[in-house]
C-alpha cells in the first residue's frame, strides 16, 4: 500500500521532543490523524499539558511500520482553494499493534498517566447491532473476549483495561468515541457495560458509577491516503513521508464536557466546542452530511462517478442532493441553537465540490449495513411517520440494495466491502424478482427494524424496480421531476 521506492528527499523525522502521553487512541487511521490528533497538538501548543498520544492499530501493522521510522510524526496537508503550508504533526509518540502484542496495549491503557482512551474504530468496531445499538453477544470477537483475558475487540480492550485499573485502585480513563454514531458515548458505554456484566458484575457496577463516556460529533473530510499522495507530499515538503494525511480545510469537533476528574486537553483553545448536550449537532451531521454522503456513494457509484466531487459536478446529481437536504432531511431536524440548516447545507455543497479532495464513492460505500440505520433509515422513519414522502432517500436505500447485489449497471462485479457482504449477496442472489430481493434484504434485522421493513417494503420495491428498468441516472431524474 505504501509506495516507498523512487521517492526523493530524506525521510521525515521527529524534530521536537515527544510530549508525555495522556491519551491512548484505538484505530489510528487517516481520519483521527487529520482530526482529533491535530486538535490535540494545537491544544498543547496553546495551553500545554501532558496529552501526547499512544496510537493503537487493532489489526494491521501498516501504520506502525510507516510511522515508527518517522518517530510517530507525519505531514498533514490541507487541500482547498488556498495554499496553506503543510503541518508536521508530532503528537503521536508510539504506535502499537494490538493483534501482535495485546499485553502491551493493555499495559499502556492501564498506566495511570493515561486519562483518556479515544476511539475511531468505525461503526463495525463496536460489535453492536446497528439497528438497536446493543452489543452483539454472538459476535465471535465478543465471545472470545468474554472468556479470554487478552482481548480482540475494541470493547474487549476497554473492559479488560478498566478491569486492571479497578484491581490496581486506579481511576478509570474517560472513554471518548469519535466515530460517526448517534450519541456515540451512549453506544460505547452500552457495549462496555454489557461486556463487563458478562465478565464481572462488580466491575460493571464500578464502571457505571465512576466511568465517563462523553459523546462527540466529529467532522472533517479525509479520504484514505492513496499511493500517488506520497509522491505529491514528497514534492511539496521535500520529505519522504510514508503516512501523510490529506484533508479539507474545514474541521469541527463538538464534545460533551464530561470527563473523569475533568481531565482533558484544552481543546477549546484549538476551536473545539465543549457543550452539555451534543444531540442536535450529532443528528444534523449524521443526517445532512453522512446521509447524503452514503446516498451519493451508492447512486454516484451506479451512475459511474468515481468521487464525490465528480458526482457533484454532475448538475443532476447536485440538484438531487440539494433536494434531499431541503425537502427530505432538514424537515426532520431541530438545528442546534444559532445554526441555520440552510447555511449548513450550502457549506456542505461547497465542501463536497472541492475538486482537490478525491473521496472515492467506493470508499464511502463500504460497510453500508453498519451506516444506513443512523445515516438514512432514521430520517426515512421520521419523515414517513410525519406523513412526508422521501423518494430520494428511498431511492438511496434501493441503490444500496443494488450495490450489495454485487453487479453494476454495466454487468461488472462490484468489490463490496461490508461485514455482512456474503450474507447480503446470498439473500440478493436467492431470488430473481425485485420484490423478492427487496423483501429478502429488508429482513436483515441488524439493519432494518421490523417496523422500518414494513414501511419501506412498497416504496423501496418500486424504486428498485425503476433502478433495474431505467438505471440510476434516470431514476434520479424521475425523483427530481
Ligand atoms: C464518510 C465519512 O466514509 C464515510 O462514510 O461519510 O468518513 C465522512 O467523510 C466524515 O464523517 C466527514 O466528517
Amino acid at each position: 500500500m505504501w509506495m516507498e521506492a523512487g521517492l526523493p528527499a530524506e525521510r521525515l523525522t521527529r524534530t521536537v521532543a515527544a510530549p508525555k502521553s495522556g491519551i491512548v487512541h484505538l484505530g489510528l487511521g487517516a481520519f483521527y490523524r487529520a482530526h482529533g490528533a491535530i486538535y490535540t497538538a494545537d491544544a498543547i501548543a496553546k495551553s500545554g499539558g501532558d496529552w501526547g498520544i499512544i496510537g493503537v492499530s487493532l489489526q494491521s501493522p501498516t501504520m506502525r511500520d510507516a510511522l515508527t521510522p518517522q518517530g510517530g510524526t507525519y505531514m498533514a496537508v490541507t487541500l482547498g482553494p488556498e495554499d496553506i503550508p503543510p503541518q508536521h504533526i508530532q503528537i503521536v509518540n508510539q504506535v502499537l499493534v494490538a493483534r501482535e502484542d495485546p499485553q502491551a496495549v493493555l499495559e499502556a491503557m492501564t498506566d495511570p498517566t493515561i486519562r483518556i482512551v479515544s476511539l475511531t474504530v468505525t461503526e463495525k468496531g463496536y460489535c453492536h447491532d446497528p439497528s438497536t445499538g446493543e452489543l452483539n453477544l454472538d459476535h465471535p470477537d465478543i465471545q472470545h473476549d468474554i472468556s479470554q483475558p487478552l482481548p480482540r475487540s475494541a470493547p474487549g480492550y476497554l473492559v479488560r483495561a478498566l478491569q486492571a485499573r479497578h484491581a490496581a485502585g486506579i481511576a478509570p480513563f474517560t472513554v471518548q468515541s469519535c466515530d460517526n454514531l448517534p450519541d456515540n458515548g451512549r453506544v460505547v458505554r452500552g457495549v462496555v457495560l454489557a461486556l463487563a456484566q458478562q465478565i464481572d458484575p462488580d466491575l460493571a457496577a464500578w464502571i457505571t458509577q465512576a466511568g465517563r463516556f462523553p459523546s462527540s460529533m466529529v467532522d472533517r473530510i479525509v479520504p484514505a491516503t492513496k499511493p500517488e499522495d506520497l509522491t505529491y507530499v514528497a514534492d511539496l515538503t521535500g520529505y519522504q513521508d510514508a503516512a501523510p494525511v490529506l484533508h479539507e480545510p474545514f474541521r469541527q469537533w463538538v464534545i460533551e464536557d464530561d470527563f473523569v476528574a475533568g481531565a482533558r486537553p484544552d481543546w477549546e483553545a484549538a476551536g473545539a466546542q465543549m457543550v452539555g448536550d451534543i444531540t442536535a449537532y450529532e443528528h444534523m451531521k449524521l443526517r445532512m452530511l453522512n446521509g447524503t454522503h452514503s446516498a451519493l456513494a451508492y447512486l454516484g457509484y451506479l451512475t459511474g462517478h468515481e468521487t464525490i466531487s465528480d458526482a457533484m459536478a454532475d448538475a443532476r446529481v447536485a440538484a438531487f442532493v440539494e433536494q434531499l437536504w431541503q425537502t427530505e432531511i432538514a424537515p426532520t431536524l431541530t438545528p442546534p441553537d444559532g445554526v441555520s440548516l440552510c447555511q449548513y447545507a450550502e457549506a456542505l455543497a461547497s465542501r463536497y465540490a472541492n475538486p482537490r479532495i478525491r473521496h472515492l464513492t467506493w470508499q464511502i460505500a463500504m460497510d453500508g449495513s453498519q451506516k444506513l440505520p443512523q445515516r438514512i433509515l432514521g430520517t426515512v422513519q421520521d419523515a414517513l411517520t410525519a406523513g412526508h414522502p422521501c423518494p430520494g432517500l428511498v431511492l438511496a436505500v434501493a441503490a444500496w440494495m443494488r450495490y450489495v447485489g454485487g453487479i453494476d449497471e454495466n454487468g461488472h462485479v462490484i468489490d463490496v466491502r461490508d461485514p455482512l457482504a456474503a450474507r447480503l449477496k446470498t439473500l440478493s442472489d436467492g431470488v430473481d424478482t425485485p420484490v423478492g430481493k427487496v423483501t429478502a434484504l429488508l429482513s436483515v434485522r441488524e439493519v432494518f427494524s421490523a417496523e422500518q421493513a414494513a414501511g419501506l417494503s412498497a416504496p423501496v420495491t418500486q424504486a428498485y424496480q425503476r433502478l433495474v428498468e431505467i438505471g440510476a441516472r434516470d431514476s434520479i431524474k424521475e425523483v427530481l421531476a
